[in-house]
């Protein structure tokens, strides 16, 4: 279509062209200029766009203020795995952790008790304390110290008290400290003493209250004799000397603390 629109149009030019020359050259053969009169000729096809000129310098940059800077854009896509890490060493593994709740409770209940039991401890100790208070006639020995109950009692009774107070029933492990017990007995009546020593278990093995062989001892001569096969506990005498008595005899009570 375009090509034929194009063709009519340079018929219709060639024919105006034509009808110009004929106009001129219908003038009188004595007025017209030298010329020869010969059919026009057609007008060429349009020549081929030229080429492109050379690139233009740039611009200066505008004088419009900088907009406000925009929304951030979405999140692009994730990226790729990287490298695996080098695995770590093996630790000692932990105790098992205990749910929330539960072992706070348990903590607290715990720390409670744990409370409970330092009070007990705190009001044994102050009983103890006070029944000390009571006692008199101290008398220290090495790093031991005697002290004088002020009772008669029996064996298990006299070791029963001394206990409640922190303390046994005085054993003299040395000749030093069976020489001051025997100073305290002097002022005491009867003027003997109850020892932790004794052989309940084992007729003629004397042993001390945790039941070990005691070392050191200081018979009177034809001591112990078991008088009556029924001398199983040992009373120190004012003398220093040992001999062994009936358990259920009462005797003052010496203690060490
Ligand atoms: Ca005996
Ligand atoms: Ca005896």
């Amino acid at each position: 279509m375009y090509v034929l629109q194009l063709l009519g149009f340079l018929v219709l030019g060639s024919s105006l062209t034509l009808a110009a020359v004929s106009e001129t050259c219908r003038c009188e053969v004595n007025s017209c200029p030298v010329m020869a009169c010969g059919n026009p000729g057609l007008n060429g096809l349009p020549g081929r766009d030229g080429k492109d000129g050379t690139k233009g310098e740039k611009g200066d940059p505008g004088d419009s203020v900088r907009g406000p800077q925009g929304p951030p854009g979405k999140a692009g896509p994730p990226g790729s795995l990287g490298t695996p890490g080098i695995p770590g060493s093996t630790g000692i593994p932990g105790q098992k952790g205990q749910k929330g709740d539960a072992a706070t409770l348990d903590t607290i209940q715990r720390q409670v008790a744990a409370l409970e039991q330092t009070t007990r401890t705190l009001q044994e100790d102050l009983k103890k304390i006070r029944k000390r208070l009571l006692w008199h006639g101290a008398v220290s020995v090495g790093d031991k110290i005697f002290v004088s109950t002020g009772q008669q009692d029996t064996f298990f009774k006299g070791r029963d008290l001394c206990a409640s107070a922190g303390g046994k029933l005085a054993s003299p492990k040395n000749e030093p400290e069976n020489r001051v017990l025997a100073e305290m007995v002097k002022k005491n009546s009867p003027k003997h003493a109850f020892l932790g020593i004794n052989d309940i278990q084992t007729e003629g093995i004397f042993v001390d209250l945790n039941g070990a062989p005691v070392r050191y001892t200081n018979w009177k001569s034809g001591e112990p004799n078991d008088y009556n096969n029924n001398e199983d506990c040992v009373v120190v005498l004012e003398n220093q000397l040992w001999n062994d008595l009936n358990c259920e005899h009462k005797s003052p009570i010496f203690c060490e603390v």
